[in-house]
């Protein structure tokens, strides 16, 4: 039952399917593999499945509204349609997913080239984690023929930064690794940081890789500017309504695997940013103010808030 949703939620929930993005990416695609091998007989049947799925994939990790934003806005649109028959609305699913992926993609084109141009020729760029959002706008400003280096911290206790590392040394980029806790060091040294995002709220704050909120206070303090690139679509609409963004807590084995008994080991996999420390938000629609998000989401993708 519901296989291919199944196999998806576990790859997402460790982590090998790591980022935003990523993870939005792979449970279109599993819907979409899924509604393929659809046995629904009828139209309350097939909505039933698309229903569950969702909640599963919902489910293998808290802090993903654009995975959350894109699943719902399928499914709308499937509920909204007339149709009875399980093969036009496996249609629906089909094509709604492709052009939500669609866009996706053309925002990070969009956003790369924006963001690259604010990386000046003999920059330091400071990031933390691995976003592929991140990676894709210096990946542009490398191919317009800026020269830059990059610092990025390990990122524990899974390390993403590795994968950050590794990508920008195949780019041929100067690139240096530190330990997380190394950050106010090196954050003086750096002309701009830029970091992804999980997760955007009503009031302007992001949500992203644990750390990623000492980064910014260190930032604010060395006067380093610090930028969060991200699809507007990471923007969660519960949060205007009173709910506050989960925070995902994940397995304590992460950080210890046989630790001494009666310790307690807290590993939370995000924290928040308070806008006050975000210069600006690099999005599809420009560089904005984390104060215009809701405007700016509104104008541009209203059914967001439906
Ligand atoms: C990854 C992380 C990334 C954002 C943005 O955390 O915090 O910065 O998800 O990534 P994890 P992207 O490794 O726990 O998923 O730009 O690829 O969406």
């Amino acid at each position: 039952m519901q296989e291919a949703i199944q196999k998806a939620a576990m790859s997402i929930r460790r982590l090998k399917v790591q980022g935003a993005r990523n993870v939005a990416i792979a449970a279109t695609k599993a819907i979409q593999e899924q509604v393929k091998k659809t046995e629904a007989k009828d139209r309350n049947e097939f909505l039933r499945e698309l229903s569950e799925a969702q909640e599963i994939l919902f489910s293998s990790r808290e802090t993903e509204p654009l995975m959350r934003n894109a699943l719902r806005w399928i499914t709308s649109l499937v509920e909204k349609s007339a149709h009875k028959k399980v093969k036009e609305l496996a249609e629906i699913v089909f094509s709604t997913s492709q052009q939500f992926l669609e866009t996706l993609e053309g925002s990070k084109e969009k956003i790369a080239e924006i963001g690259a141009r604010r990386i000046k020729n003999d920059s330091v760029v400071f990031t933390h984690c691995h976003s592929s959002t991140v990676t894709h706008l210096l990946k542009r400003a490398k191919l317009d023929g800026r020269s830059f280096e990059v610092i990025c911290t390990e990122s524990r206790p899974v390390f993403q930064g590795r994968m950050t590392v590794k990508e920008m040394l195949a780019l041929g980029v100067k690139t240096t690794l530190i330990v997380d806790s190394a950050a106010r060091s090196f954050v003086n040294k750096a002309d701009l940081v830029l970091v992804g995002a999980d997760a955007i709220t009503s009031e302007g704050n992001v949500i992203n890789k644990i750390g990623t909120s000492m980064i910014a206070l260190a930032a604010h303090e060395a006067r380093t500017p610090f930028y969060v690139v991200s699809e507007l679509l990471k923007f969660d609409p519960t949060t205007m309504y009173g709910d506050f963004e989960k925070i995902e807590e994940r397995s304590a084995d992460e950080i210890w695997r046989e630790p001494p008994r009666d310790l307690i080991i807290r590993n939370p996999a995000f924290d928040v940013t308070r806008r006050d420390f975000i210069h600006g938000i690099i999005c599809e629609a420009g560089i904005i103010s984390p104060h215009s998000i809701i405007e700016v989401i509104n104008r541009r993708y209203p059914w967001v808030f439906e």
